[in-house]
């Protein structure tokens, strides 16, 4: 009786275990491991039973965990792990000096410090998976490609790949305070409970690692830009120390963001002039003591002089001077500095998009070579389109490193859906023309200025405490996307979107491809509803959520959307030609060539570059007026058709999965609407032009729109 008993509760428990396990919230992001069928473990057991670890390096122990981890899941049973003697089916995790790999001809020089090969193999008589780099971490890499092949359904019986990340430094820059609020994060608090550290290290941390290695990032800057000087203290270096050592096996470093005036504030100086003595000298004991407490620490990134934070400019000083004084502390430690060159200066009257080319491209060459200069894909603010940084190509002896925004300030907070790895395609796919055609942005910080030059990208997190890290489910896209744009800025957006939605969703093409459908249109569709054919920065005052184009009594005249739309009863868009600001000169002849002339400029470009008027003939027959108020509808209208879309995947998709990608697109349609509503509203007040036939009147006048106010939208800044 007692052991009927029994056999139907472990039966239930069983049963409850594997509905847990079915009934999928986000967490696990691409890194699900679902069970495979029964024909799929056939197919993969001959080539995958047992696995050798060498040594217990906490590294390679990191990949051979992740590979027992995703087998048990995908397999239901544990590896055989063997010491060092190989048999069929064994995967070898390992590095270039093994002596396990003693006389085999692998191509170890070309892979660099993180690059890694995967290669089936025989030896000693034994089909065996070599999984190898010239570093720990390189074999983690390999171990996480390994794994997402046979996620995604691939052959893993004849393999041989090389793959190698094409940029150094891959990190990603958290605007989290120290009080858990996030600037511009939309998912929930800080991941970092600082409070608990460095005593309490969350377990998510941990799962923060692994993801960010499974996709080649290597670098994370905890807090914020615009950051308090206390992290740098004795107490908050031991909670970063925590976090470093969370991180280190996964070949992550730690980064700050410095405050430039820390010497002051920390220090007691009455001075943080870069030239000072008292401060050169306070900066490298703080670097000293960093390296004490956490000997990989990985440098400074610093927002200076931009948006009232303090920088050398305070003391007449340039850019240069103040960077080149952090790296000087850090050099010795084999530190790096990430100076960013988001910079507009207050009293400045000149157009923005022309202020950080004004500021920096004098200093080309001025900076030491332990310096990268962090480049905005623009030069306003991440707006949903903006024409590449002209300082992209413009500083060919300056490392530059591309900074985007994965968290989507401007795109609709976390619940819109817009993958923005066609964003960063665009962006990285540009031509410079500098030196000559064909010279991308891809280009320009891929290639080092000299043999030992850094090269890098940094993304803005999108990471959160919410259960699914990103805000949304689509939101960990971006994440994902930053990770493979970042080890190669030659990536497909289409290929990533591809990988992602198989490894998120589904291996069915069926739901697959549908979904690869939908990102690839989603970031145009809030471009048109949000800021069509080349206008930007339209939002509401702040918190940035909503529209706002008649937004014009903000103290500075670059934070107003008037001052970007320049909408008159004329025409609309900012003239940066010759005749206008003449911010086109910044870039290359041919570009300027190209942009500058209104028969060349792409339509999506239009009124970043030009001020026309409403009845300008587009080239779809249309006028100006007419065009944009159909891109509006067009916008509403593309969100309506993922709506549709989406319901087709009702019981094909988990459930929670599903109704919280319903409930988000919901919202979304209805912000869309919103901004469309808003923006007709208010343009055809000032072009005073009807509405083309077929088009709908906003429901509500002006006034309505203008009235509408959220002042506890996430995010907020600081
Ligand atoms: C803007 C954000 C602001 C950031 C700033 C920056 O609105 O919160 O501090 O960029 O990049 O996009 O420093």
């Amino acid at each position: 009786m007692w052991r009927k008993l029994l056999t139907i509760l472990s039966a239930f428990l069983v049963f409850g275990v594997a509905n847990q396990a079915c009934a999928e919230d986000g967490y696990d992001l691409w890194l699900r491991y679902q069970p495979l069928d029964s024909a799929a473990k056939a197919h993969y057991r001959p080539v995958l039973t047992n696995f050798v670890v060498p040594n217990a390096r906490p590294t390679i122990r990191a990949a051979t965990d992740e590979l027992q981890r995703a087998f048990k899941a995908m397999f239901g049973y544990a590896l055989v792990q063997r010491e060092t003697v190989m048999h069929d089916g064994t995967v070898l995790v390992t590095r270039a000096d093994s002596p396990l790999l003693k006389g085999m001809d692998l191509p170890f020089a070309r892979l660099g410090k993180e690059g890694y090969l995967i290669r089936s193999a025989t030896i000693g008589g034994n089909h065996v998976t070599i999984i190898a780099g010239n570093s720990d971490v390189g074999a983690l890499y390999g171990t996480f490609r390994f794994l997402k092949l046979i996620q995604t359904g691939q052959p893993i019986d004849k393999l041989d790949i090389i793959d190698v990340p094409k940029l150094q430094v891959r990190v990603l820059d958290h605007w989290d305070n120290l009080d858990r609020h996030v600037e511009r994060g939309y998912a929930g608090q800080s991941l970092w409970d600082w409070q608990k550290l460095p005593l309490y290290k969350d377990p998510r941390y941990t799962d923060y690692a692994r993801a960010n290695a499974s996709i080649g990032i290597n670098g994370v800057v905890p807090n914020n830009v615009n950051g308090k000087a206390e992290i740098l203290t004795a107490e908050w270096l031991e909670k970063v120390k925590a976090l470093d050592d969370v991180f280190r096996p996964y070949g992550i470093k730690v980064y700050l963001s410095a405050r430039f005036s820390a010497p002051i504030e920390l220090g007691g100086l009455k001075t943080a002039d870069p030239l000072d003595p008292a401060v050169i000298a306070w900066w490298k004991a703080k670097v000293d003591e960093i390296y004490r407490i956490i000997p990989d620490f990985g440098g400074f990134l610093v927002k200076a002089n931009s948006e009232g934070q303090p920088g050398p400019a305070d003391y007449k000083r340039t850019h240069a001077d103040g960077a080149n004084m952090l790296a000087d502390a850090l050099r010795p430690h084999g530190g790096i500095v990430m100076w960013r060159a988001f910079v507009y200066a207050a009293e400045n009257p000149e157009d923005r998009h022309k202020q950080a080319y004004t500021e920096f491209q004098p200093l080309d060459g001025k900076f030491r070579d332990n310096v990268l200069v962090q480049v905005k894909n623009g030069a306003i603010d991440f707006q949903p389109r903006e024409p590449f940084h002209p300082l992209f190509g413009a500083m060919p002896k300056t490392p530059l490193m591309m900074e985007f925004q994965i968290t989507k300030e401007y795109l609709g907070f976390a619940t819109h859906l817009a993958y923005l790895g066609t964003m960063w395609e665009e962006a990285l796919e540009a031509d410079t023309w500098r030196p000559g055609k064909g010279s991308t942005v891809a280009d320009v910080i891929e290639k080092p200025v000299d043999a030992d030059a850094i090269t890098g990208m940094a993304g803005v997190a999108n990471i959160g405490s919410d259960f699914n890290w990103s805000g949304s489910q689509f939101d960990q896209a971006n994440w994902y996307a930053f990770g493979r744009f970042a080890w190669d800025p030659q990536s497909r957006a289409e290929d990533v979107a591809r990988d992602w939605a198989h490894l998120t969703w589904s291996n069915d093409p069926a739901i697959a491809e549908p979904i690869v459908r939908m990102m690839m249109r989603s970031r145009e569709a809030v471009v048109d509803y949000m800021t069509p054919l080349g206008l930007g920065h339209l939002m509401a005052t702040g918190h940035h959520y909503g529209p706002g184009p008649w937004v014009a009594d903000l103290a500075r005249p670059d934070w107003n959307p008037v001052y970007y739309h320049k909408a008159d009863a004329n025409g609309i868009g900012f003239d940066r030609t010759r005749a206008g600001s003449d911010a086109l000169s910044q870039y290359a002849p041919q570009v300027a060539a190209e942009w500058g002339n209104l028969k060349t400029v792409p339509d999506r470009l239009l009124l970043w570059f030009h001020h026309v008027p409403w009845d300008y003939r587009m080239r779809s027959g249309r006028t100006l007026w007419d065009e944009l108020v159909s891109r509006y509808d067009r916008g509403v209208d593309e969100v309506a058709a993922m709506q549709v879309q989406w319901d087709a995947f009702k019981g094909r998709i988990d459930q929670r999965r599903w109704e919280e990608v319903r409930d988000f697109l919901a919202i979304q349609h209805r912000e869309a609407t919103w901004w469309r509503d808003a923006s007709i509203a208010y343009f055809q007040s000032v072009s005073k032009r009807p509405l083309p036939a077929g088009h709908a009147a906003p429901p509500h006048d002006l006034d309505w729109y203008k009235a509408i106010r959220t002042p506890y939208a996430p995010g907020r800044g600081e």
